[in-house]
């Protein structure tokens, strides 16, 4: 709340948007000053990144239907093995009314097709990549074994993509860190992702990884959701059916020709990786898209309704409160965080969203008026962006949906006692070769070093600081938020979680158990931008 009210004092003295949206501004200052990253950024902005404004016309709020995801049909359930086939392909859609968006898509729609299993029961997921570039795919959340997690450099070739025409990441010219890998798996034009899902039902997502370009490439529509289920769960009696609704939030912006608007420095996204340097910071949307609608509305019934709520977005951060139509706000009920079901509900009114992380919450609109509508707001945004989506309450409904005091007793009870190893990780603004650069621990991210060696079974503690907004990601693994700069952590940071979002100036304390597989995994920054500028780093299971 603090940041946001600093954020509305600063527009409110009606400054330019370079200086509201300052970072960006604010790493060329560095670069031309030498100033400190902490003196560049004293004011602590609440946006990280800056915003790209359409140039069609857009549609009011609260118009367009909200799509749910049509969920994937497996096309085989033989032996034990859910098998699913997806072609990755460029499509069209009609994402602003009255207007065509050329897409990447995952089988031809943005969202791409959900995947729904079962808890233990593994798939396999053949991948066919009909795009222009390579692509790399990445089951976000996924405890998924090291050859299936889709690390940067596994990629699946096009037909007819030469070895000549690969991307050499920024080069010398550019300076960074280059795609040389001599252990990566590339594979060309199809690749099968085993997932065993042995793990606890959660809402995941799968995404493109590939080296570079995986902001571009997310924002272009290679995005999908992944929901895990189990008995345990199915059994809690929680809003179900229709009244279980995914989310998935993502702010984009639009071209005048109606495509997509990205700062990209090579469009093609074949060669040349990275944005213009306004955008280093992040690229921010000024269109709020729900499930790939803007600004949608939904009809609901006098009910609970579970949220199931993914910030897809590459860079921004949302602060999301229900409101009334009498300005009353309604209660956002967090039963699940990025990695399962909490122990026991928590109550937030307001609930910040970093991109990457996912809060499963229930609101129960029983005591809306029919006729009256509920608006999902961004306390962040400001003008347009402020909106994200609408429900309006269609008709009166009984409501058997319960929200149980206990609703898990498996989360991880790690205790500091336990950690074999502390470890400190810095998220910072650098200098990689000569070029700006996002760094982990001063260094560029480099496919050819290990940065951490850490034994299967080992309990760790990470102590991750940064300079400004940083959503820390870790794959493989789930972990538990200790504490934020020596404080306990906040009311969001409840149960397993698998991004962290560290705000400006923290310092943050997870711990965590690397279980289940050995092998090269990575952690990094998803905030998508960032991500692609080198603020990846290697962690090897053995
Ligand atoms: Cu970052």
């Amino acid at each position: 709340m603090r940041e946001h009210d600093e954020g509305r004092s600063v527009r409110a003295r009606g400054l330019t948007r370079r200086r509201v949206l300052g970072i960006g501004g604010a790493l060329g200052l560095m670069a031309a000053t030498g100033l400190s990253t902490s003196a560049a950024l004293a004011r602590r902005p609440s946006i990280t990144g800056a915003e790209l404004r359409s140039a069609v016309p857009l549609p009011p709020a609260f118009q367009v239907p909200l799509p749910l995801p049509a969920v994937l049909a497996p096309v085989s359930t033989a032996g034990g093995t859910d098998r699913y086939e997806i072609t990755q392909r460029e499509a069209s859609a009609e994402i602003l009314p009255g207007v065509k968006t050329p897409l990447w898509t995952y089988e031809g729609t943005f969202p791409g097709p959900t995947i729904e299993s079962r808890r233990g029961r593994p798939i396999t997921v053949t991948h066919r990549n009909e795009l222009p570039v390579p692509t790399v795919v990445h089951l976000h959340g996924g405890h998924t074994p090291a050859a299936s997690d889709g690390y940067p450099t596994d990629l699946v070739l096009p037909e007819g993509w030469h070895d000549a025409a690969m991307p050499t990441g920024h080069g010398s010219e550019h300076g960074s860190h280059g795609m040389h890998d001599p252990r990566a798996v590339v594979s060309k034009l199809t690749r099968d992702y085993t997932f065993p899902l042995d793990q606890r039902a959660t809402l995941l997502w799968y995404h493109d990884h590939r080296m570079d370009f995986t902001a571009p490439a997310i924002w272009r529509g290679l995005a999908g959701l992944h929901i895990v289920r189990d008995d345990a769960e199915d059994n809690l009696g929680l809003p179900e059916g229709l009244r279980e609704l995914p989310l998935m939030i993502a702010d984009r912006a639009f071209a005048a020709d109606g495509s997509l608007d990205y700062p990209a420095l090579d469009p093609t996204l074949r060669e040349r990786p990275g944005v213009h340097e306004s955008y280093l910071a992040g690229v921010l949307g000024d269109v709020i898209l729900v499930n790939g609608a803007p600004w949608p509305v939904h009809e609901v019934d006098t009910a609970r309704y579970r949220l199931r709520i993914l910030n897809a977005s590459n860079a921004r951060h949302y602060e999301l409160e229900a409101v009334t139509d009498d300005g009353r706000r309604l209660d956002l009920v967090q039963i699940g965080a990025d990695q399962g079901l909490l122990a026991t509900p928590v109550t937030h009114r307001l609930l910040p969203i970093a991109p990457a992380e996912r809060y499963d919450v229930i609101v129960d609109f029983s005591g809306v008026p029919v006729g009256s509508r509920v608006r999902l707001i961004n306390r962040l945004g400001s003008g347009r962006t402020r909106d994200v989506m609408a429900f309006r309450i269609a008709r009166h409904a009984t409501d058997d949906s319960r929200i149980p005091r206990t609703l898990s007793t498996d989360l991880p009870t790690w205790r500091r006692s336990d950690a074999v190893q502390v470890r400190d990780f810095s998220f910072r603004a650098g200098q990689m070769r000569g070029d700006h650069g996002w760094l982990i621990g001063g260094l560029p991210f480099d496919p050819a070093r290990t940065d951490v060696t850490a034994r299967l079974g080992d309990v760790e503690v990470w102590r991750l600081v940064a300079d400004v907004h940083h959503p820390v990601h870790l794959h493989l693994v789930g972990f538990r938020v200790l504490s934020r700069s020596g404080r306990p952590p906040l009311p969001h940071d409840a149960g397993l979680k698998d991004t962290v979002s560290l705000r400006p100036g923290e310092a943050v304390e997870i711990i965590t158990r690397f279980d289940g597989y050995r092998g090269r995994y990575l952690f990094h920054c998803h905030n998508a931008e960032h991500e692609d500028m080198a603020m990846m780093a290697n962690l090897e299971i053995i």
